[in-house]
Order: C-alpha cells, then sequence, then structure tokens
C-alpha cells in the first residue's frame, strides 16, 4: 500500500468498544492512511507516547460509550499539557442524548479540536476531511462553526449570582 499520511488511532480511557475503532482503521486505510491503532480504553499516555514515537500527520479519537465528551477534554488537556500538538479529528456518540451534540462539538473546537465529527452524516463529512488533508494538510482544515441552539446561547450568556 502506497501510504500517504501517518494516522494514530484511540479511544478514551473509560471505551471498551472496539468495532468502531475497527471500522474506523479500514476507513483510514482506503485513503492511504498507515494506522497505528492503540485500542480500547486507551490511556492518555499510551496516546502521548505515540504521538511522540509516530509523529502523525492526524489523531483520530473515536468514542462511542457516552463518556467521550469527557474523556476527549481530559485527552487533550493532557497532549498540550505535555507540549504536543498534532491535528486531531474526534467523533462518534460522545454523550447519552442526541441533543447534547451541538454544545459538545462548539465545546471540543473551543478546546483545540480540528473538528469534531457527530451525527448521521459523520462519515461523510469525515470523509471530506481526509480528502482535504491530503490535499492541503490536516491542520489548515476551517471546522465549519458550531451550531449553538438558542437553549444553549442562554445558558451561555446568562448571568449566575
Ligand atoms: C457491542 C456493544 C457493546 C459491547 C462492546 C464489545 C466490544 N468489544 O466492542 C459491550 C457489551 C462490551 C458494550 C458495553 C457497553 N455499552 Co455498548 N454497545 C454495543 C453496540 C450494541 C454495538 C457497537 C458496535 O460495535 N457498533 C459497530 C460500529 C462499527 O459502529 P459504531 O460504534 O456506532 O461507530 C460508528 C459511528 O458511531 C461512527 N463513529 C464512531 N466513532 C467515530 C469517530 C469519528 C472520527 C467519526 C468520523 C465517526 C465515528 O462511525 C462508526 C461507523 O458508522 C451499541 C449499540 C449499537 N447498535 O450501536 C452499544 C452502545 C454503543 N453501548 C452503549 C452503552 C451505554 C454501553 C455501556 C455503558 C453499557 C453498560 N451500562 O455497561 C457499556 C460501556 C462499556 C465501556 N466501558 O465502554 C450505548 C451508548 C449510548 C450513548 N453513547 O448514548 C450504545 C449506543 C447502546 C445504546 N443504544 O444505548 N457495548
Amino acid at each position: 500500500m502506497n501510504v500517504r499520511f501517518r494516522c494514530v488511532l484511540c479511544t478514551v480511557e473509560s471505551d471498551s468498544h472496539l468495532w468502531n475503532l475497527v471500522y474506523l482503521q479500514k476507513l483510514l486505510e482506503e485513503h492511504g492512511a498507515s494506522v497505528h491503532n492503540l485500542g480500547t480504553c486507551t490511556p492518555v499516555e499510551n496516546v502521548a507516547t505515540a504521538i511522540r514515537e509516530d509523529r502523525p500527520d492526524l489523531l483520530v479519537v473515536s468514542s462511542v460509550n457516552g463518556h467521550g465528551f469527557h474523556g476527549a477534554q481530559v485527552l487533550l488537556t493532557h497532549l498540550k499539557e505535555s507540549g504536543l500538538e498534532v491535528a486531531c479529528a474526534i467523533g462518534g456518540k460522545l454523550t447519552t442524548a442526541v441533543s447534547d451534540d451541538d454544545r459538545v462539538r462548539s465545546e471540543l473546537l473551543e478546546l483545540g479540536f480540528t473538528d469534531v465529527f457527530l451525527g448521521d452524516d459523520a462519515i461523510d463529512r469525515f470523509q471530506d476531511f481526509l480528502k482535504f488533508g491530503l490535499a492541503q494538510g490536516f491542520s489548515a482544515w476551517r471546522a465549519d462553526p458550531a451550531l449553538i441552539t438558542p437553549w444553549d446561547q442562554d445558558a451561555a450568556t446568562r448571568e449566575v449570582f
């Protein structure tokens, strides 16, 4: 296979689901990636070590157990504190309520994820992202602005006494 980019693939520490990782590894390989799949319940230190050693073009995080939002924050904060910078895409089912998706996407983009892929069209949008990254570099990607629902906007601007 002609390797076009290097990718580290992981999930968050709490998540033991496997087939999402297998699916994404195959999808990434179809797009020309060499994939280092770190497996389920990935310790954040293992992700940091893989980034230091592999120097990947892209980190892909997949979580479906509903705790991914928390785990993603822990992971990216750890990478930042370790001085590691890499384009980073995340997706799956990151909380237990689809109604959280817009807020979660907004907060993870704010934290520094390159893009956040949730919902029924996640794979289609992710493939567009991969094509763009191959042509122009993953760090050059500008994610669509996150939608803020009126109720979340209200919560963000409400004064707390
Ligand atoms: C099999 C399974 C298990 C197995 C996992 C075995 C294994 N080794 O993998 C077992 C029994 C262990 C399990 C346990 C649990 N599970 Co479970 N599990 C499932 C199940 C039935 C199938 C998951 C699967 O393999 N899908 C196949 C893969 C290919 O698809 P996928 O995971 O959906 O991923 C797709 C998308 O999400 C997306 N995607 C995923 N990641 C990413 C990343 C990016 C970047 C992109 C672009 C896209 C993307 O692309 C994939 C392909 O379309 C789902 C229900 C379902 N039908 O989906 C529940 C489900 C994921 N489990 C669930 C839950 C709650 C749990 C438990 C917490 C249950 C419990 N109370 O113990 C535990 C958590 C364990 C843990 N520590 O993580 C919930 C999660 C709910 C949520 N997020 O809102 C689900 C959705 C069931 C449900 N409807 O409630 N589970």
